[in-house]
């Protein structure tokens, strides 16, 4: 056969944000494996590895059917020595000896955890660990200092590992508009994160909030917790200011996946339908953003995800176009000037790529 006999090859891009990534693809028996990788390295402090196997992972995604043999893997890109040898290894003999002894690992198994809890990056997990501790009975058993959110995280862990359901984020949804429209009528509420990628289940559920007229969304967040508090919906929230100045924060830090907009992340105290169920209700995370309307579309962009899918985008807009993508703007570092968007379509056309919807951003 002819070397690029294989449409398949030839079609694959190398930036997930030129691709089409499904929920649903054939190849869940390697990428899993990939991501435990990918995680592992991303406990380790490797950025660069974890990166590098998500990569691998995310173009597997992609392919139209299931990897049966090497040969489906020529031409691909983000395809490096060590994916290949870990997806050779399965094809061969159904598991890769390093992913699965990386599953079992007790370093491996006690991050997961101690990462899982709400508040706790993987820098102190690393501090625990070497201290000697695994779980979250553990802090509770030696009498770990926590902060107000890792107590919170601790108290509400067993719920919020069980997954979000679409249907407990419907529930939450219309809770969020209620309280939304209470305090500023003619706000606009959006569904974000996995939900609006069309996940059946999350870890959280997300909201990006505006109000058409700018200015009218300032100091919007206090009010809508305070109603939430009012009715006893809120277990917990932490609420941040707004913190984007265009002509501070613009070109020099808009390459930053952490966004300054007004935002809360908070634990709902949701209401179970069945009164049959143990308890009446579930701990959920919610995040809230508030963002001005001007910013809306690049907020959009940038709370929509998935976290690989973005992080693809702004290095496309920064090594591709010598953009600089953010969740609050995109400035042309050649034309020295911020662009102007309304709708996430107009972004994508900026940064000369084709529109991906939401759906198929699941990279
Ligand atoms: P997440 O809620 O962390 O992820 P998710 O909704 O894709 O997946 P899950 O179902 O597990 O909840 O983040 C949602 C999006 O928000 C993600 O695309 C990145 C974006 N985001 C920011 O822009 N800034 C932030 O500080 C955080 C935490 C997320
Ligand atoms: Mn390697
Ligand atoms: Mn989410
Ligand atoms: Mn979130």
């Amino acid at each position: 056969p002819k070397p690029n006999g294989d449409p398949t090859a030839m079609l694959m891009k190398s930036y997930a944000c030129q691709r089409r990534t499904p929920l649903k693809h054939y190849n869940s028996f390697l990428t899993e494996a990939l991501e435990i990788l990918s995680q592992n390295a991303e406990y380790n402090d490797n950025e660069g590895r974890s990166v590098a196997f998500r990569r691998a992972a995310s173009v597997l995604k992609a392919l139209p059917r299931r990897v049966r043999s090497m040969q489906d893997l020529r031409c691909l890109p983000c395809l490096g020595d060590h994916s290949q040898r870990v997806i050779k290894e399965i094809l061969e003999d159904g598991s890769s000896r390093e992913v699965e002894s990386t599953r079992q690992s007790e370093q491996y198994q006690a991050m997961k955890a101690l990462t899982g809890i709400f508040g706790v990056g993987v820098r102190t997990a690393d501090r625990w660990f070497r201290e000697g501790l695994r779980s979250p009975d553990d802090l509770i058993r030696t009498g770990q200092q926590l902060n107000r959110e890792q107590q919170a995280g601790v108290q509400y862990y067993d719920d919020l590992q069980k997954p979000v359901t679409k249907a407990e984020a419907d529930v939450i949804s219309d809770i969020v508009e209620k309280a939304v429209h209470a305090v500023l009528p003619g706000a606009e509420i959006q569904l974000m994160g996995g939900f609006r990628r069309g996940k059946e289940v999350g870890h959280d559920v997300d909201f990006l909030i505006t109000h058409p007229e700018e200015g009218k969304e300032e100091g919007l967040m206090p009010k809508i917790t305070n109603w939430l508090k009012e009715q006893g919906l809120l277990l917990y929230q932490k609420t941040t200011r707004n913190s984007y100045l265009e002509k501070m924060d613009g070109p020099a830090r808009a390459s930053s996946n952490m966004d300054r907009f007004e935002r809360c992340f908070s634990i709902f105290k949701l209401q179970k339908s069945h009164q049959s169920e143990a308890s009446g209700w579930r701990a959920v995370r919610v995040d809230l953003v508030v963002s001005p309307y001007s910013q809306f579309a690049f907020a959009t962009l940038g709370w929509t995800g998935s976290k690989l899918f973005e992080r693809e985008l702004r290095r496309w807009a920064g090594q591709e176009k010598h953009m600089s993508l953010s969740s609050h703007a995109l400035y042309d570092s050649k034309q020295n000037l911020y662009l102007r968007a309304k709708t996430e379509e107009e972004i994508f056309a900026y940064l000369g790529l084709e529109f991906i919807p939401p759906s198929e951003r699941n990279a």
